[in-house]
């Protein structure tokens, strides 16, 4: 089955078909003819999804889902949150983004931190939400190479490894968004979409 997903990141991507697997085919914003930035200007993550979904939508008519995602951290009161990609600069730049968490946790005990991922999904005229949460805490120093984003900084529970040092597979297996991807792909199977 092919499906669109309204996004223009292109790890989430990966990620998010590396889950799926060959019984989906993932098309981008691009290739339905889409060259503009998604707009996502919600205060929630579930408004962000839904907005992007929506917005595809509108401009292609077909099925689709967008996946919007934040790292809440416990001391700074749930942030950066719905502004993950946006907390250093207008620009998503990772590296600043990393810089300003972790200055903003200087000598602070608690690391305590999520990433939460909420997927909407447009099916006909049906909107569906899947969330995927994962616990964890923000390390003292960036480790890793794989990934993106703040994976370098997280490690999950019951792991003594950030996201940025594991596979895609074992990110996938324990992350938010292989989480709320197994929840779609099962929602899709029971409706018969293969
Ligand atoms: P799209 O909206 O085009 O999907 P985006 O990069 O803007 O791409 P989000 O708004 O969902 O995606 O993500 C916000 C930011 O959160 C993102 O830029 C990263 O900095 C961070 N982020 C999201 N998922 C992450 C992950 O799995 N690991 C590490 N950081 C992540």
């Amino acid at each position: 089955m092919k499906i669109v997903f309204a996004t223009n990141n292109a790890h989430k991507l990966a990620e998010v078909q590396a889950v799926l697997g060959d019984a989906y085919e993932l098309v981008t914003p691009r290739m339905c003819g889409v060259e503009e930035e998604i707009p996502e200007n919600q205060p929630t993550l579930e408004g962000n999804a839904s907005e992007k979904s929506h917005y595809l939508r509108a401009r292609t008519g077909l099925d689709c889902f967008a996946d919007d995602t934040g790292l809440e951290v416990e001391a700074l009161d749930g942030a950066p949150g719905v502004h993950s990609a946006r907390y250093a600069s207008d620009g998503h730049d990772f590296a600043a983004n990393n810089r300003l968490l972790l200055r903003n946790l200087e000598g602070v005990a608690n690391r305590r931190a999520r990433f939460r991922t909420v997927i909407s999904l447009l099916v006909g005229d049906e909107e569906h939400l899947f969330e995927g949460v994962v616990e964890g805490r923000i390390v003292e120093r960036e480790s890793g190479a794989e990934g993106f984003g703040y994976d370098p900084l997280f490690v999950p529970d019951g792991c003594d490894r950030t996201f940025a040092e594991m596979s895609p597979d074992e990110k996938n297996a324990v992350s938010h968004r292989g989480r709320a991807v197994r929840k779609l792909a099962a929602f899709l199977r029971a409706r018969g979409e293969k």
